[in-house]
């Protein structure tokens, strides 16, 4: 059995041993199970995080967690340098689940949007015929993709990419959920692909106006050029529907999934795109030691099963309308709140405050002690997105304590 500590010692060890590249909450968590979280003292907790979408089925699903221990019992990893008896039945459930070819699976989701960049960049050269070097790639203000350096140089966000240059170039910058940003830029030669994320995130849970993603991906049709959507958050059901590009009947060139791919399990990624753009990249141009390991294989097929049997969009559709209604009605009640927004269960609100005012920090701090997890983004902004198997009963438990702690609220 492991050593258990407490919560102030396991602070106390992080702070000592640790890269302090991140400032936590005040909350050390121990157990998890289903929509709720226990710390290291045996607090319990709603998690309104759910380890940013990782974990949509919820933490420790029992036939993921079977999935994992009886796979880990007999192989782990073979590297790609053979082939193992898990992949290949992924592949095909994978691209039979999202409709496309083929699917490459890597790890993080980092690794997923630098596969798509690298697939982009290949077909811009094989098979568009730009000029090689000179391929170029349409992101979005704000947006965020990962922390590789190549990700980073596309980042507008000065935190993220600060004294990590050189940057990688080729790459243009257009403001998101703008459609003349998007016509201008693909005036430009050589553009190869858009890549952006359905909802923005970690800017603050941006939802477009109606009929972006649509628009946006009969632009890129009408240009030859690669509509890849980046769904490692908004994917899996998170937004209602499997990914989040189907409430606008949008089939992106190439889609990236992560996180609750494997139910927070595992860390495992994967990249689809039909045969003329995943055969571009040739044997030995791209992989990766943990890529498509059995474990991972394994995992994936289950967590995917979970959201499909337990029919965790439909969820998410139908207790995201209610958590919107009563997040809404209490921005009528108190002046704290300035917008709600979201899709699905990927939601937030925004605090009526400065981003740099400690105000939404704290209303999170107060929502821990009365049993809620969340996180401010971007200083004013709290997400709000429990796994999607919470019950109904509980999202109104959790309501309830969020409104308390709200009205209660004393600068
Ligand atoms: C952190 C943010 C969320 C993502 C999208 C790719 C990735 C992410 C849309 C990269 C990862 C994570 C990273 C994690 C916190 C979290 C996050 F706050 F950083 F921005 F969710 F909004 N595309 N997001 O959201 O996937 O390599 O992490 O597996 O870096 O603190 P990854």
């Amino acid at each position: 059995m492991t050593e258990k500590i407490s919560s102030a010692k396991a602070i106390e060890l992080e702070n000592q041993f640790g890269a302090h590249n991140y400032k936590p909450l005040p909350v050390v968590l121990s157990r998890g199970k289903g929509a709720r979280v226990w710390d290291a003292e045996g607090k319990e907790y709603f998690d309104f995080l759910s380890a940013y979408s990782a974990v949509n089925q919820g933490h420790c699903h029992p036939d993921i967690i079977k999935a994992m221990s009886d796979q880990i019992q007999v192989l782990t990893l073979t590297s790609r340098a053979f082939y193992n008896d898990a992949l290949g039945v992924f592949e095909k459930y994978m691209t039979s689940t999202f409709g496309f070819d083929k699917v490459l699976p890597m790890n993080t989701g980092a690794e997923g949007v630098e596969t798509a960049l690298k697939l982009c960049r290949k077909w811009a050269y094989m098979k568009k015929g730009i000029a090689e070097n000179q391929a170029k790639i349409i992101v979005c203000e704000n947006n965020f993709h990962g922390r590789t350096i190549t990700i980073v140089s596309i980042s507008t966000d000065l935190s993220a990419r600060k004294d990590f240059g050189p940057y990688t170039p080729g790459f243009i910058t257009i403001p998101y959920n703008d459609i003349d940003a998007l016509k201008e830029a693909l005036q430009e030669p050589d553009v190869a692909g858009f890549l952006l994320e359905p909802i923005q995130g970690e800017a603050g849970v941006y939802v477009p106006d109606e009929g972006y993603l649509q628009q946006a991906a009969e632009l890129c049709k009408a240009h030859n050029v690669l509509f890849i959507a980046d769904e490692i958050q908004t994917g899996i059901a998170r937004t209602g529907k499997m990914i989040a590009c189907e409430h606008e009947d949008v089939r992106p060139d190439i889609l990236i999934l992560g996180k609750a791919l494997s139910g927070g399990v595992y860390p495992v990624s994967a990249v689809l795109a039909d045969d003329d753009i995943m055969m571009c990249i040739k044997p030995g141009e791209h992989g990766s030691t943990f890529g498509g390991n059995p474990v991972a294989a394994r995992v994936a097929i289950a967590a995917l099963e979970v959201v499909k049997k337990e029919n965790l969009a439909e969820r998410a559709e139908t207790l995201g309308k209610i958590f919107r209604q009563e997040m809404n009605q209490l921005s009528n009640e108190c002046d704290l709140i300035s917008n709600v927004r979201g899709k699905g269960l990927l939601n937030a609100v925004v605090i009526n405050d400065s981003p740099d005012s400690a105000t939404a920090w704290n209303l999170c701090i107060d929502m821990a002690k009365a049993g809620v997890l969340a996180k401010p983004t971007h200083g004013n902004i709290i997400r709000f997105a429990p796994p999607l198997i919470i019950s109904e009963t509980d999202l109104r438990e959790a309501l309830n304590r969020i409104k308390t702690v709200f009205k209660e609220y004393k600068a």
